[in-house]
């Protein structure tokens, strides 16, 4: 195992990933920018280092920077979170060529996994479910007529260099496919960099279904099942739980194990997340690859017992990945709801200021991950995740339960945050009997 490590990321996740070095053994040196420098935090670490103003461009984003206090404290290991460089294979390659461990994926599953069209392709080849769609890039508003012919209205356009959801458009007739295709690769090519775009049917209001998968640096792969993260607005999710409420065993196996196929195809190691569209038949469709350990990755811990941050660094100093798949199992119902510094009411504009009241919840099945406490000052300059509840209990009614009561028990103020939406959701009889989907709280928030 490493001696030491640099955390390079902020908030809740840097902490988290503070805990886990704790817990290892390791030592830890963690970064901060000048926004940051009260964060309370930094005093777990064994040692903080400023590495630039607010501005993240400044600080989290820059490589020279990061790399500069990861020689300065002589660390092994870079952990990069999620958000910021956690998923840029150039940083990744930067740490190689210093001799500085990236604790994420090889520089090579980056590139390959950060092309839509490049793991589309791979997915096919391991007979993963795709989506009907153009067969590599569209160049031509022919080609994208032609294939919207064959496939049928509506449909949709990705940049291959996206993910998230942005550099996404959807047309429902030819004459908006003409418009929208040239939209789209204006917006990639400003956004990436790279004006690549292909097609796909559009499936509609689908469900969001992912497979964590972690992997290991001897070719050894395993799934940890999947997360339903259905709740979402603007592509930013809301709720997560897993297992997914709607999916039988068979489903589930298939599932599961097209995505470990597909990370072993790439030759895959550390954690990611295959994400998966589910339609109304309940038929999953193959999205992308994220090659990081993602917000939601509390719901899989609680559910099999594992802890995937402690996997990353063991997996990244390569250790063998010692669990077979046959003795990861669900064990329960896990739910997570993010806390942001959003007001609802205002169309979740951030909500920036003092924490002067900030009561967490507890008791059994309750896990709070966050960096705030009361008299924090959430600041404008990222992006306003406070905090993340998440409760573990052995059914999803009661899982459902718990998140009510500790929901009621939080008390954070005087700023707005989305706690009174998620106890409208967890109220919600659609949410209660998982009949969501992506659109759902857009729609239901719009009703009279
Ligand atoms: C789709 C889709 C429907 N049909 N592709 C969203 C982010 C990126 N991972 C891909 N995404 C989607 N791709 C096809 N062929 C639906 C989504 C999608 C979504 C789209 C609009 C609004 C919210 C969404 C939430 C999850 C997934």
């Amino acid at each position: 195992m490493f001696s030491r490590i640099l955390v390079a990321n902020r908030g809740e996740i840097a902490l988290r990933i503070i805990r886990a070095c704790r817990e290892l053994g390791v030592e830890v040196v963690a970064v901060y920018s000048e926004a940051d420098r009260d964060a309370a935090y930094l005093k777990l670490a064994d040692q903080a280092i400023c590495i630039g103003p607010a501005a993240a461009s400044e600080s989290y984003l820059n490589i020279p920077r990061i790399i500069s206090a990861a020689e300065v404290a002589d660390v092994q290991a870079i952990h990069p979170g999620f958000g910021f460089l956690s998923e840029n294979a150039h940083f990744a390659d930067v740490c190689r060529s210093c001799k500085i461990e990236f604790i994420g994926p090889s520089v090579e599953s980056m590139k390959m996994l950060g092309s839509k069209l490049a793991s589309k392709e791979l997915a096919k080849q391991c007979k993963v479910p795709l989506t009907p769609g153009s067969d590599g890039p569209i160049q031509t508003e022919k080609e994208a007529v032609d294939v919207a012919k064959k496939i049928g209205y509506p449909v949709i356009i990705k940049a291959s260099a996206g993910g998230g959801g942005r550099g996404m458009r959807v047309a429902h007739n030819e004459i908006t496919l003409k418009s929208s295709l040239n939209a789209a690769r204006a917006e990639a090519e400003a956004a990436f960099k790279d004006a690549t775009v292909f097609i796909e049917k559009y499936h509609e209001e689908p469900r969001h279904v992912e497979v964590q998968i972690l992997g290991d640096k001897h070719g050894h792969v395993v799934h940890l099942f999947e997360r339903d993260c259905s709740i979402q607005r603007r592509h930013q999710k809301l709720v997560e739980e897993s297992p997914c409420p709607v999916i039988d065993e068979a489903t589930r196996q298939e599932l599961c194990e097209s995505a470990v196929r597909l990370a072993k195809a790439a030759g895959y190691y550390s954690a990611a997340t295959v994400e998966f569209v589910m339609d109304k038949q309940k038929k999953f469709y193959f999205l992308e690859v994220n090659t990081r350990i993602q917000v939601e990755h509390p719901v899989t811990e609680s559910i099999t017992g594992q802890d995937l941050i402690q996997w990353q660094l063991r997996i990244a100093a390569g250790e063998k990945l010692d669990i077979s798949q046959k003795d990861i199992r669900i064990n329960g119902a896990s739910i997570e709801c993010r806390i942001n510094a959003e007001d609802p009411d205002r169309n979740f504009a951030p909500s920036p200021g003092l924490l002067e009241e900030f009561a967490p919840p507890g008791g059994p099945g309750v896990r709070l991950d966050t960096h705030a406490y009361q008299g924090y000052r959430i600041g404008p300059n990222y992006d306003s995740m406070i905090g993340k509840l998440i409760v573990h209990r052995p059914t999803r009614d009661q899982a459902i339960a718990t998140m009510r009561r500790a929901l009621d028990e939080f008390r954070a103020g005087p700023v707005k945050t989305t706690i009174p939406l998620h106890r409208f959701i967890m109220n919600s009889r659609d949410f209660r009997e998982s009949r969501v989907d992506t659109g759902w709280i857009e729609r239901t928030r719009r009703a009279p």
